[in-house]
């Protein structure tokens, strides 16, 4: 089933993954929470009804081990973050429409909803289970109380997901070699009873959801491989005082996992907005609540609205087979796409909150920063699902190029010419038709990003557009007609201020602070915010105010005593104690290398004889099987014809395609390449893929596997 494109008259539901309620966020962190902004924003341009909501996560063990360390209840000391998320998040023009925690009534409440209707549909069962145990400390270890090797593919991990090696969420006894992160001491299993969801019983309608659902590639893709092993049902209690009370009094010792509160708190964020506003203005259950589920496994349940979840890439299993599951089993509709971000790097390392080695989310803000130009960064620098890179130089270039040197120039060139020899706004009969069709295809390229779930797309629709308009004005020359031919000066200005109009409202998602400034400076009545992609096509009519110009440069000695800083305060941590290294759960190089591919580099002007180009052999190949490998999150290994042989090529294309599609592509490969051993596997050869989404080079016509490319 494809999905009508957006704006559809469903109401959406955009979602932030939980911040766990525990420490200071960097803006590492803020690239899904702008992210999800962004897109929520976009929705809204498009006329879609949208309520953008996440909360803290206030439970499980990243809670409890972490206030322990601080000597305060779970309670108070996760209220305590959860109040600073909350002030924090509108500081970045983070606009949700409801931000709540999981620990409130509403979540609990409902949370015990879902568990009840899941024990009604007879979907859950106990079982006795080996549960790690510090015998020195007398506690039971659940989660991050333990760490120990991953069974799958030998990382260290966390007692309930790999988070150095494959990603994979842990069961409760399947890590080996545990240790406790109390004492430091081996850990012993001991026998528990715990609650059980039945995840298996939904193996078909999980394979058809992922046929369906949309978002980024590696949301749709990387699932596939997990249901294909096995799915094994879900230990959803633990033996722990803090969270949600297990709600039957047969197990009222047990919490439930946060895995379970965690997510359903997007209903209940829901819910606190619709309360707030009234069904009129969003109807929750008509957003979330399925009106019919099929007993056919493979057919999507009636009902309910479009709902989006913005994820880190680190959580797409919990969104994409336990959740899906816990929405159907208690009869809700399900996501209709999972958007899960890339890490960010900090100059080309991980973040570490123990080095004091990151950009605090505080400190930007601090320095002086406005917020738009950090949003434009994150939600650009690369596609959305790609590990991106900060460094102060990069976002300066961007900043510098891109916000002042493109959009900006053309807004402050036009604004003040208009603003100088008229004395509101030049109105022409209208906008003409070269300017009114290019603004129509600013347009279009923002309703198919949004339909693309492309925040970097939105981007480039506007920085295309501002480009535009800088030719335009440039070859237009109104400052030499406003004597010679006063109309036509008028004319060209009315299209100046038509295009930056248009740009105040389609930027407006990505700097929305700066496009309700430039809102103003065009004298337009309301807010940018209110409006939708429509108003980009009216005719401008305000008063304009004098100009200012809309973003700062950033000078080169900013940028080296930004660095300094940091340089700094990490010597000075590393002089306190030894290098703990990355911490776990920050991003750190095991995330992978730097993918930051998505500045146009420029072209190399070390030339190369046509001999040394001759020297590469570049074969036409066609895929005839292509699957994951092991314990690698990004390759497949291929099995490539390459005419006069088949050859084994292992490609990092598992997140970015679907695996199963693959085969009988037309490749080209670079068939002469050393031969490397990846991951146990040998790889003999290369294939040529292009840019950030790994786009595959094919060819065009009826060349067979083996024909040199030239
Ligand atoms: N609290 C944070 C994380 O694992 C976790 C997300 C919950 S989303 C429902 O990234
Ligand atoms: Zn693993």
């Amino acid at each position: 089933m494809s999905h009508d494109d957006f704006p559809t008259d469903r109401p959406a539901v955009v979602t932030c993954g939980l911040p766990y309620a525990n420490g200071d966020l960097h803006i590492g962190h803020l690239r899904t929470y702008v992210g999800g902004d962004v897109f929520a924003r976009a929705l809204e341009r498009l006329g879609q009804k949208t309520a953008f909501v996440s909360g803290s996560d206030m439970h499980g063990t990243p809670v409890a081990v972490n206030a322990e360390r601080a000597g305060v209840s779970p309670e108070a000391f996760a209220l305590d973050w959860h109040e600073g998320y909350a002030e924090t998040f509108p500081k970045f023009n983070v606009s949700f429409d409801n931000y709540g925690h999981t620990h409130d009534g509403a979540n609990t409440a409902l949370t015990k909803e879902f568990v009840r209707s899941w024990i009604d549909e007879g979907l859950v069962y106990e079982k006795e289970v080996p549960v790690a145990w510090d015998t020195e400390a007398e506690h039971p270890l659940p989660d991050r109380y333990v760490e120990g090797t991953c069974p799958y593919c030998g990382a260290h991990a966390r007692g309930d997901e790999c988070d150095e090696g494959c990603g994979r969420h842990l069961e409760p006894g399947e890590i080996e070699d545990p240790v406790s992160t109390i004492t430091g001491n081996p850990a012993e299993y001991r026998d528990r009873t715990h609650k059980f969801f039945e995840v298996s019983e939904f193996a078909e309608y999980l394979s058809g959801f992922l046929d369906r659902v949309e978002g980024t590639a590696n949301a749709r893709n990387q699932p596939r491989e997990w249901i294909e092993e096995g799915l094994r049902d879900w230990c959803i209690t633990r033996d722990m005082d803090w969270g949600v009370d297990y709600p039957d009094e047969d197990a009222s010792d047990l919490v439930l996992y946060v895995w379970v509160d965690a997510p359903i708190e997007y209903v209940a964020s829901t819910k606190q907005y619709a309360e707030r506003v009234g069904d009129d203005a969003f109807d929750w259950e008509a957003a979330w609540r399925a009106t019919d589920v099929p007993d056919d496994p493979t057919e999507p349940a009636a009902g309910g609205g479009d709902l989006v979840h913005v994820i880190g890439r680190d959580i797409i299993q919990h969104h994409t087979v336990f959740w899906p599951a816990m929405l159907r089993g208690a009869g809700y509709a399900e996501p209709r796409a999972v958007m899960a971000s890339g890490f960010v790097t900090l100059d080309g390392q991980g973040f570490s909150t123990s080095r004091d080695r990151a950009v605090w989310a505080d400190e930007y803000l601090d320095e002086g920063f406005h917020p738009d130009p950090l949003r434009y960064y994150l939600a650009t620098n690369g596609g959305f699902q790609r590990d991106v890179d900060f460094s102060w130089e990069k976002f300066r270039d961007r900043v510098n190029t891109e916000l002042v040197g493109t959009v900006g120039n053309f807004l402050y060139r036009s604004l003040l010419f208009a603003h100088r020899n008229y004395d509101e706004a030049p109105i022409a009969d209208a906008t003409s038709d070269e300017v009114a069709d290019r603004i129509d295809e600013a347009i279009a390229d923002f309703e198919a990003a949004v339909n693309d779930y492309s925040v970097r797309a939105l981007g480039d629709a506007v920085i295309d557009l501002a480009r535009f308009g800088n030719e335009y004005i440039q070859h237009s020359e109104p400052w030499n007609l406003v004597d010679e031919d006063p109309e036509a000066a008028a004319g060209v200005i009315h299209d100046c201020v038509a295009i930056a109009r248009a740009i105040a409202v389609l930027f407006e998602p990505i700097t929305p602070a700066k496009c309700e400034r430039l809102w103003d400076q065009l004298g337009e009545p309301g807010s940018v915010h209110d409006v939708t992609v429509e108003a980009a096509r009216e005719s401008p009519g305000g008063d304009l105010a004098e100009p200012a110009e809309l973003f700062e440069k950033i000078p080169d000695e900013r940028v080296a005593d930004l660095n300094e800083k940091l340089e700094a305060r990490v010597a000075e941590v590393e002089g306190d104690a030894d290098d703990e290294g990355s911490e776990s759960g920050e991003t750190s190089d095991a995330n992978g290398p730097n993918n930051d591919m998505s500045d146009i580099n420029p072209i190399n002007d070390d030339r190369i004889g046509f001999d040394e180009f001759q020297e590469l052999d570049l074969r036409v190949g066609r895929i005839e099987a292509a699957e994951g490998i092991e314990g690698a999150d990004e390759l497949v290994r291929l099995r490539v014809d390459l005419g006069a042989e088949t050859r084994t090529i292992v490609a990092g294309l598992k997140q970015l395609h679907d695996v199963g599609e693959l085969p009988d592509t037309k490749v080209i490969v670079l068939a002469n390449l050393e031969k490397a051993e990846l991951f146990g596997v040998e790889s003999n050869g290369m294939v040529l893929a292009a840019g950030d989404e790994a786009d595959l080079l094919t060819t065009h016509g009826d060349a067979v596997p083996g024909t040199t490319v030239w």
